[in-house]
């Protein structure tokens, strides 16, 4: 079992001007506390919505690497999207699962991953051919670098601890949007947020 902290540290520090979109979840809370940046997103509310949107932006920025996180639980909510990420194939955008087998900030409930799901197996089903599940911090590097050359789409599964998160991004959805898309270059209409 890999420390979810450790790798989301890994993760940005191999970071240029890529998007990330985090999911609700530890995946946001992670992405905050490793250190804001403009072109970060975080989603509130709904669960599933990181890959879809990170796929939204990789298709609208075909230029810029897109890196999508999200939970197991998230994920096992909109599988339908690994399909659609599958046939339309953006080389531009990887996608990170944080298992950690339970819907951990609603109180720990087991997922289906604790018992019978795979879902690196799910994705490669789906179509995304460079799916795999990271053996350790090491192995997670190295994946994560194949998807920051642009070659994917990429799913890297990482099995993660439940330690507690250490910071929250602000709950403000316009703040939030207004952010992102100043950090995408297509906001430039309002002032430093
Ligand atoms: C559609 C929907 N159903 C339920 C919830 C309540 N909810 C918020 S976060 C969460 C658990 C998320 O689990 P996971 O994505 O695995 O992330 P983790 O908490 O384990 O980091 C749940 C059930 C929600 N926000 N949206």
């Amino acid at each position: 079992m890999l420390s979810r902290a450790e790798l989301m540290r890994c993760f940005v520090a191999k970071l240029k001007d890529e998007a990330v979109v985090g999911g609700i979840g530890n995946t946001n809370f992670d992405l905050f506390a490793a250190g804001h940046r403009k072109e970060n997103f975080y989603m509130l509310g709904s669960m599933g919505l990181a890959f879809p949107i990170a796929l939204g932006v990789a298709l609208a920025q075909p230029q810029r690497g897109v890196v999508g996180l999200e939970g197991d639980g998230s994920l096992l909510m909109n599988l339908g999207c690994l399909a659609t990420i599958g046939m339309v194939a953006p080389k531009n955008l990887m996608l990170i699962v944080m298992d950690n087998q339970a819907y951990q900030i609603t109180g720990r409930q087991p997922s289906a991953t604790a018992t019978s799901c795979d879902l690196v197996e799910v994705a490669r089903g789906a179509g995304i051919r460079r799916s795999d599940w990271a053996r350790d911090v090491a192995d997670f590097e190295r994946l994560v670098e194949i998807g920051l050359r642009r070659e994917g789409p990429v799913l890297i599964g990482a099995r993660i601890d439940a330690a507690p998160a250490t910071a929250e991004p602000p709950r403000d959805p316009q703040q939030l949007r207004d952010r992102f898309m100043q950090g995408m270059g297509t906001r430039k209409d309002v002032g430093a947020l």
